[in-house]
């Protein structure tokens, strides 16, 4: 009998062997070399490793498919602006081995399944179309022509364009994706969910509401120049580790820095820059200046707490807020205000779990100082209440005039290396009208103007057959979701699941009746089309537009770019019915750029410009104090302290990334930094909860979360002592999605609350 859908989708329960050390004090330097040195020696032939090494994030050479932290402007360092997780990434992509019909041949859907993710990742690069036919077991190649066809037929097949849904990852280029939503829009339906409804949806609802714009306001050169930068619920050591480098020049101009997060994050206690050879052997940077190890979702309590704190210094002695930019530029003060003095300091600090101690050496750097960055990751934005998390940092940044000025502002770090400009060209499920209104005189024809699907509003349709095709332009959908195993049941449902991908990963084994795997070129590899090699673009957390252009040959002459399977699938749905003539843009891409400029805003002379060799700042309301909110105005929001509580026994638990992994990709199985290694079925918990319960070292554990009267488990998990505050733990992502609840997400920007799950331990 075939495996079921929510086995395939589980990560298998297999221990590999955990070793553990006492964490280091001290992130980068000699380790992170070597590690990174070690990694591409492994996985990739020697001449690409180096035509790579000397091409990443290079003017004129290609967009590392790692982060979107942003290239500086002026200098970049000879050794290379790359990081230890940019080499991974490469080495990833760049892999030595392809996989295509004998390896299909050789292991059925079943037995893929049935291999952990990271041996699925070290499988290799796809190297030609692959088919699985209903009802068959292993998957078979299929021309491309074929491939289009199919798909066209299942699309055109639906009774209503709204039944197919078009997940968009955040790696696919500006150009791929504008032609994507193109085509999904002249399809006739706005069922655009992206990875961005997981990750950053929460920033982009709070910041549009209370700045104007979904984006953040800084550049590079802010964070060289702020004062203080506050670092919250964000790991940059390991996943934008090129960061550190932006805190030591910070930190070297006399910026202080402030890290808020449960964990002590190696990266953010101190830091040896490899691209410093004296810094190497003299031994780094502090780079915190306070830590604040706060509870798992005690943020919205400690920001409040600070917030009364400031109001209560202003009242006493003046000079803490900037009354005038509050008076010219802000809208709500009034009412912010007094729903600030319902609250009592006293219960706030208590709720965060923060020490009065540490909290007031941080109040002290908040208070006398007048430029305040603050950036934040996936710590703040995945939790039922992490729309209010964001608009309480915007009340304290706009107290403090400390927005639109040199050395301040908000810095939202995005994930994956193009998220930003996916969601700028057009990859949204509610677009502004104005967005649609340009589409339909661009190219005649009216655009959807329902709300498409998110993607925990896909996961829905395809678990109530509402939705019967599912498109992956690149991602991991199904590892990437929460509530894995009702997910698995959507994915089952539908007729046709197609993924556009670069590797082999779990969703192509999860699959509706039929499924197709699309293998594309990754960004390191040369685009050849008819014009010639093609350049494309990307746009970095810092709103910086530049180009990207492959070095490698592509590791098969059976790939297709992007934007060619774009317009394949399109010209084949499409045929007589569309307004555009598709087959045009991949012979030549700066003609997607030309429809580029004249749909979306900050693009004027997009081909002229993207010469440039460090690319072009797009527009930016609120880096200028011109805040495009409802009320003209940046606006002040009143927030509520969340109201969860746990019961006896229970613990909330934030599932985070390794050191070793991009998101659903196993890089390896250490999490260096944080003393592990050889193991991934982990349970990070403090140690006075540990002994409460009687749990030692290593011990084993299963997990649950019950949410709404559902139970969800994962089995077997190694117990490990931690430096983490009471009643909170931590494990990896995806290994624990399967516990995440679907109904549990972020209000207005429906994030999935993936770091506080609730859960309870069962011990074997
Ligand atoms: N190497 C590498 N780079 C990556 C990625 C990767 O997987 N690997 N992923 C990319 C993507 S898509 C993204 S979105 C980013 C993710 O980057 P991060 O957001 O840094 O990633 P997470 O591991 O999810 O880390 C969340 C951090 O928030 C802390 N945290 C969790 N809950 C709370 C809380 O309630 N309050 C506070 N204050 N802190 C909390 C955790 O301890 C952890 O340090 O990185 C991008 N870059
Ligand atoms: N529990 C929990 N769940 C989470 C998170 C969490 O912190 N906790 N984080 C969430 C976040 S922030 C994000 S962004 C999502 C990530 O969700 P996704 O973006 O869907 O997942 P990835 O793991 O980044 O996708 C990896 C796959 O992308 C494909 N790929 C790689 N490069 C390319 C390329 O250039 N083109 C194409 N077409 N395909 C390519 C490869 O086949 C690879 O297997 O996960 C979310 N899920
Ligand atoms: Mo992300």
């Amino acid at each position: 009998m075939s495996a079921s859908q929510e086995d395939k989708a589980k990560t298998p329960e297999v221990f590999t062997n955990l070793k553990t050390k006492t964490p280091p004090t001290n992130s980068v330097g000699f380790g992170a070399l070597k590690a990174a040195i070690g990694h591409a020696a492994k996985y990739m032939n020697p001449a690409d490793a180096l035509k790579i090494s000397l091409k990443l994030n290079q003017k004129g050479g290609f967009d590392c498919p790692g982060c979107a932290w942003p290239d500086p402007d002026d200098e970049r360092s000879p050794l290379g602006e790359y990081c230890e997780n940019g080499i991974k990434a490469m080495a990833e992509e760049a892999q030595n081995k392809t996989i295509g019909e004998t390896f299909f041949q050789k292991h059925s859907v079943d037995e893929l399944a049935s291999w952990s993710d990271f041996e699925i990742g070290k499988s290799g690069r796809l190297s030609e179309p692959m088919f699985l036919e209903a009802g068959a077991s292993h998957y078979q190649p299929i021309s491309w022509e074929d491939a289009f066809a199919k798909v066209a037929s299942y699309l055109n097949a639906l009774d209503n364009p709204d039944e197919a849904v078009f997940y968009t990852s955040g790696r696919t280029t500006n150009e791929a994706a504008f032609l994507y939503q193109l085509f999904v829009r002249e399809f006739g339906t706005s069922n655009l969910p992206d990875c961005s409804n997981m990750c950053h949806e929460a920033s982009g609802s709070a910041l549009s509401e209370t700045l104007g714009i979904g984006k953040g306001s800084v550049t590079l050169d802010d964070l060289y120049k702020a004062e203080v930068v506050m670092v919250i619920g964000q790991n940059p050591a390991t996943n934008h580790p090129r960061m550190l480098t932006a805190l030591e020049k910070c930190k070297n101009n006399g910026g202080k820095i402030i890290a808020i997060n449960p964990l002590p994050e190696v990266g953010l206690i101190k830091f040896t820059n490899p691209q410093n050879p004296l810094k190497l052997l003299t031994g780094g940077t502090k780079l915190a200046d306070v830590f604040v190890p706060i509870t798992i979702n005690g943020d919205v309590a400690f920001i409040k707490a600070l917030l009364i704190k400031l109001l209560e210094k202003e009242e006493l002695e003046g000079g803490v807020f900037d009354t005038d930019f509050i008076n010219a530029h802000t809208s709500g003060y009034e009412a912010f205000i007094s729903d600030l003095k319902t609250y009592n300091f006293d219960d706030c600090l208590k709720l965060s779990g923060v020490s009065k101690e540490v909290f007031d050496e941080a109040f002290h750097l908040i208070s006398n100082n007048q430029k305040i960055i603050i950036c934040w990751a996936m710590g703040l934005t995945q939790h039922q209440n992490a729309v209010d998390n964001i608009r309480e940092l915007v009340n304290l940044l706009l107290l403090k005039g400390s927005i639109g000025k040199e050395g301040a502002g908000t810095c939202p770090v995005r994930g994956h290396s193009n998220v930003q400009g996916d969601r700028t060209v057009g990859i949204w499920e509610s677009a502004p009208q104005a967005f649609l209104d340009k589409i339909e005189a661009k190219y005649g024809f009216k655009p959807s103007t329902k709300h498409g699907y998110s993607v925990i509003d896909a996961i829905k349709a395809m678990h109530q057959k509402k939705a019967k095709v599912f498109f992956g332009m690149g991602g991991n959908f199904i590892s990437a979701v929460p509530d894995t195993e009702y997910a698995a049941q959507a994915l089952g449902n539908c007729n046709l699941t197609v993924h556009v991908s670069t590797k082999l990963n779990r969703s192509h084994l999860v699959t509706g009746k039929e499924a197709l795997i699309l293998p594309c070129l990754g960004r390191s590899e040369k685009d050849y089309q008819k014009t010639g090699i093609q350049v494309q673009s990307v746009e970095n957390s810092m709103g910086i537009v530049s180009s990207t252009k492959g070095v490698l040959e592509p590791c098969s002459d059976k790939l297709l770019s992007e934007v060619a399977v774009v317009c394949g699938v399109a010209h084949a749905t499409l045929k007589d019915r569309s307004k555009i003539h598709w087959l045009q843009y991949q012979d030549d891409y700066n003609l997607v750029r030309d429809d580029i400029q004249e749909v979306v805003d900050g693009f004027e002379d997009y081909n002229t410009k993207l010469k440039q060799s460090s690319g072009f700042y797009l527009p930016n309301g609120a880096r200028v104090r011109q805040f495009k909110t409802k009320t003209g105005k940046a606006n002040f929001s009143i927030n509520k302290l969340p109201e969860w509580k746990l019961k006896e026994g229970e613990l909330i638990m934030m599932t985070i990334r390794s050191h070793d992994q991009f998101n659903t990709t196993i890089y390896g199985l250490n999490d260096r930094y944080r003393g592990i290694y050889n193991e991934r079925r982990i349970i990070f918990m403090n140690r006075e909860d540990m002994e409460t319960r009687g749990l030692k070292e290593q011990q084993v554990v299963n997990l649950k979360s019950e949410f709404n009267g559902v139970v969800r488990k994962a089995n077997k998990f190694k117990v490990v002592g931690y430096d983490i505050p009471k009643n909170c733990c931590a494990t990896y992502f995806p290994e624990t999605n399967v516990l995440v609840p679907l109904d549990s997400f972020a209000h207005t920007a429906k994030t999935p609350a993936s770091k506080s799950v609730i859960i309870t331990l069962e011990i074997i």
